[in-house]
């Protein structure tokens, strides 16, 4: 909370072509917060670096983030939309909350267990500690809601387990978050390994459908998916998690239930499905692809976003900043 209102904080990492999933399970949920909470939309260019970048690329990601922020409904008037980077509070805020936090905690986070086996030539600090540089993101906002895919709930709840450690010591700092996991989308699988999560970072191009690929493409790659040997279109994730993945997003871009979705294709074949799934994801991200091609040709309109943003968000970061600082017992000149 910040005064009387309520705040919403999320962040994507411009490390990789956004997906279906990033968009299904994160990206288009962060709008519900606009009207009523004060949001905080991030691009985390700082968590990005954990694995090796090309500069370029990074930079280039980082304008592409900020406009796909806009293109799937995030009002710059009505969001702070910012790039981590030019907010430097997020590092130092980072530094204090390493020494709230335990190792061993931080050994059994998923993620970092997943990317140390992937990255094993490059097993560095900060891909251990890149989860208290995900709380003093949240926590800078006094953040009430994190809106984020299931593979984010672990870390958001570590966050509230520093903020909560942070509290007992010095009271009344931190706002405890909450994680906001969405029922349908929480978690896209791979089209090509169905029990896998669908990642940016796949190197198989047929097992991610990308927000910006074209109608052909995202029509074609749904067509390969991968199914079973069996005919009927039922929701079942253990034994048919590559048609129950389709009925989620079939579900997710129609807005119908899943049961809705199996009486549709009752008596069709996986063919009729696939390309209707294909179909229905393509008129979906046919807007959201005109505005972000709007979006990214301006791009001073961008940089001027990017300012605008670090502005608003700075000014509430270094209050939270300045707090902890004092209750820690740093000297504050005046
Ligand atoms: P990487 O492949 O580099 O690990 P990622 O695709 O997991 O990246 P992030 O930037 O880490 O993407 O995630 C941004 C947001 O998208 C997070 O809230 C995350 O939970 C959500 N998200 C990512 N992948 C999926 C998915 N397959 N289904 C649902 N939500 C997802
Ligand atoms: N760790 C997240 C990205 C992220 C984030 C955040 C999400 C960084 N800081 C704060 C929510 C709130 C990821 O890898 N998807």
């Amino acid at each position: 909370m910040f005064g009387d209102q309520k705040v919403s904080f999320s962040g994507v990492q411009p490390s990789g072509n956004l997906t279906i999933g990033n968009y299904l399970g994160a990206l288009r949920n962060f709008s519900t917060y606009s009207e009523e909470y004060k949001t905080f939309y991030c691009v985390v260019d700082e968590h990005a670096i954990t694995v090796r970048q090309i500069p370029a690329e990074l930079r280039r990601r980082t304008y592409e983030t900020l406009a796909l922020y806009m293109a799937c409904g995030l009002d710059p008037e009505k969001n702070t939309l910012y790039v981590q980077s030019m907010v430097h509070e997020h590092a130092e805020l980072s530094w204090i909350l390493n020494c709230f936090t335990m190792f061993g905690e931080l050994s059994r986070m998923t993620q970092f267990k997943d990317k140390s086996a992937k990255h094993a030539d490059n097993i560095n600090a900060g891909l251990f500690t890149y989860p208290v540089l995900m709380a003093s993101d949240i926590l800078l906002y006094q953040t009430d809601v994190v809106p984020v895919g299931i593979d984010q709930k672990q870390h958001v709840e570590l966050c509230r387990d520093i903020a909560m450690r942070f509290n007992q010591v010095y009271p009344d700092t931190f706002t405890i978050p909450e994680p906001i996991v969405a029922k349908q989308g929480r978690k896209i699988m791979s089209l090509a390994e169905p029990t896998k999560k669908m990642s940016k970072s796949d190197e198989n191009p047929n097992a991610v459908v990308y927000i910006l690929d074209d109608r052909d493409t995202i029509i074609r790659k749904f067509k390969r998916a991968v199914t079973d040997s069996e005919s009927e279109i039922r929701y079942d994730e253990a034994a048919k998690p590559g048609v129950s993945n389709l009925l989620s997003i079939y579900s997710c871009f129609t807005g119908k239930t899943i049961e809705e979705a199996e009486k549709e294709f009752a008596g069709k074949g996986y063919g009729d499905f696939k390309a209707a799934v294909g179909e229905v994801t393509a008129d979906a991200l046919a807007p959201v692809q005109a505005e972000f091609a709007r979006r990214l040709a301006d791009k001073a309109g961008l940089e001027a976003q990017m300012k605008k943003g670090a502005e608003e968000a700075s000014y509430y970061a270094r209050r939270t900043l300045s707090k902890v600082q004092k209750k820690l017992g740093f000297v504050q000149l005046h």
